[in-house]
């Protein structure tokens, strides 16, 4: 909870900061849930369930093919001839597309709460559309655990938000003390000691990647991205590989990022929210809202879009992000993508490619965590549309191409894992666009999601929190779940 009232806070204050969005819309903007409740429940019912006039929560629809901009029409313009008055008059396009908003996040609760997701409880199995499986429990004892990784040996390096790196053996037993050796961070609201990721060469180099925030002046505070080789319980040869200059650092304790990718070809790419500072995601001399791409040992490609660009940040790969908390590389294509969290609805799957803009917070599909809008624009030139996004927003935290043999029928597929709507999620992206499957809900929430060397899939839990797997089980007559496509 503390991720959504952080970035209320975070919202409202940039909104103010916005000149460009202020001078468009000069009278206060309107809560739509309120003109909701005051002038559309009348007709519509105050739950969108619908009275003297339709429901809002059937997917059936009398205007256009039911799309955004069908919707938005009949808000505008009105269907007088049926009973529909318009609403032109009242509210602005951005009021207007914040209320879309508002219906489809309404629409998407209604339905996510009448149906019957699995929420396994330990080894209880799940019978999902492809494969039978069950979620095992594996490691206890951690205290928020944020990254995990494995070392070739089979042990798992577990980060812990509050700062501490945890060690486990093959089989899950916890060493009772922390690596020693890691950099102070700033553990305040989202930062703290964020991603782990053992190099792919490891067996050769012995190199670990850590991100953590790092405390700057007065209160500040960014994310920064060292390596370091484990000798025993310690941490030694600690390189700084990335490291924003001191006053690029921002206050406020939301939006970090942060996950890593290696490339295989010498890179490592990461990313990093935008501090709740939204405009600095359109400022390439600015490393927030970033996803950036380093060398392995900390040094500027030379191919990196803005390398001749005075003043910028010299790593920055792509920008317009908001919150890039999962980055996954395509095993085959070498494809980049990336989740990041929306504001209020709108959180994105994008193909993250060398100096483009992704938008925020110029154009977005959601709106202020208050309900007023944020902007009616979900589209504008020279910015990325994102592969498919989510309203309401679920909190995207992690993913991963599933490249295992345990479950074969899921070769390929990207796996989500989310916070606020606790899920994992399957999807499969062809040219013919992207299915959806939830495979459980409900059993905590979703922080990292690997693929362990077992094929199996790893999961750092939340809330309760533990790190556990999933692992196929023989499909069984008993406790089928009503797993349905979105
Ligand atoms: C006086 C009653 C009334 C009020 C008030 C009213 N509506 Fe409607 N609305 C209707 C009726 C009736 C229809 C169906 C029109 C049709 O069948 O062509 C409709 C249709 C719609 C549609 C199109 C639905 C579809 O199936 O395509 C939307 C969207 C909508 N209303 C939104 C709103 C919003 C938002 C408000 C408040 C700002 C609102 N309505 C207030 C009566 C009302
Ligand atoms: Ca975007």
């Amino acid at each position: 909870m503390l991720l959504r009232l952080s970035a209320l806070v975070a919202g409202t204050g940039a909104l103010v900061a916005a000149p460009l969005l202020l001078a468009q819309a000069p009278a206060p903007k309107k809560d739509v849930a309120k003109v909701w409740t005051d002038v559309c429940a009348s007709c519509h019912g105050p739950t969108m369930a619908g009275a003297q006039a339709p429901s809002m929560l059937d997917d059936v629809w009398v205007s256009g093919n039911g799309d955004d901009a069908s919707l938005a029409a009949a808000i505008k313009n009105g269907r007088v001839a049926t009973g529909m008055p318009a609403f032109g008059g009242l509210l602005s396009d951005e009021e207007i597309r914040a209320m879309v908003v508002y219906i489809r996040e309404t629409a998407g609760k209604a339905k996510a709460a009448g149906a019957g997701y699995a929420a396994p409880a330990a080894n209880v199995v799940v019978q999902s559309q492809k494969h039978a499986f069950k979620l095992e429990t594996v490691v206890e004892g951690v205290t928020a655990p944020w990254g995990l990784d494995f070392l070739p040996d089979g042990r798992m390096l577990i980060t812990e938000k509050g700062g501490a790196l945890r060690l486990a053996d093959a089989k899950g037993v916890l060493a009772p003390e922390p690596v020693q050796g890691v950099p102070a961070v700033w553990s305040k609201g989202q930062g703290g000691l964020l991603d782990v990721a053992v190099h792919p060469g490891y067996a050769k180099n012995g190199w670990i990647y850590l991100s953590y925030s790092d405390p700057g002046e007065n209160d500040s505070a960014m994310t920064v991205v060292v390596r370091a080789k484990l000798k025993g319980n310690a941490l030694t040869d600690l390189q700084t590989l990335f490291k924003a200059p001191a006053a690029t650092y921002r206050t406020g304790n939301v939006h970090f990022g942060t996950r890593f990718v290696f490339d295989g070809k010498g890179h490592v790419y990461f990313s990093i929210g935008e501090r709740g500072q939204q405009l600095d995601a359109q400022d390439v001399t600015r490393p927030n809202g970033k996803v950036h791409r380093i060398n392995e040992d900390g040094s500027i490609p030379k191919d990196n879009p803005f390398v001749d660009k005075a003043d910028a940040i010299k790593s920055i790969w792509s920008y317009g992000h908001r919150n890039p908390q999962g980055l996954a590389m395509h095993p085959t294509t070498g494809a980049l993508y990336d989740v990041e969290h929306g504001p209020r609805g709108g959180d994105e799957l994008n193909l993250v490619e060398k100096g483009k803009n992704y938008g925020w917070p110029v154009i977005t599909y959601g709106m202020n965590y208050n309900g007023t809008p944020m902007t009616d624009k979900t589209a504008a030139p020279g910015m990325e549309q994102p592969l498919t996004y989510w309203v309401p927003s679920i909190a995207v935290s992690s993913i991963g191409f599933y490249t295992g043999t345990k479950f074969p029928g899921w070769k390929g597929n990207l796996i989500l894992g989310s916070l606020a709507a606790q899920e994992l999620r399957r999807l499969e992206m062809t040219d013919a666009g992207i299915t959806q499957e939830v495979l459980f809900k409900n059993v905590g929430r979703l922080r990292d999601v690997v693929m362990g060397p077992d094929g199996a899939i790893y999961i750092a839990f939340n809330q309760p929190d533990r790190i556990a797997r999933l692992v196929p089980a023989p499909a069984s007559g008993t406790a089928a779940a009503a797993n349905q496509p979105k």
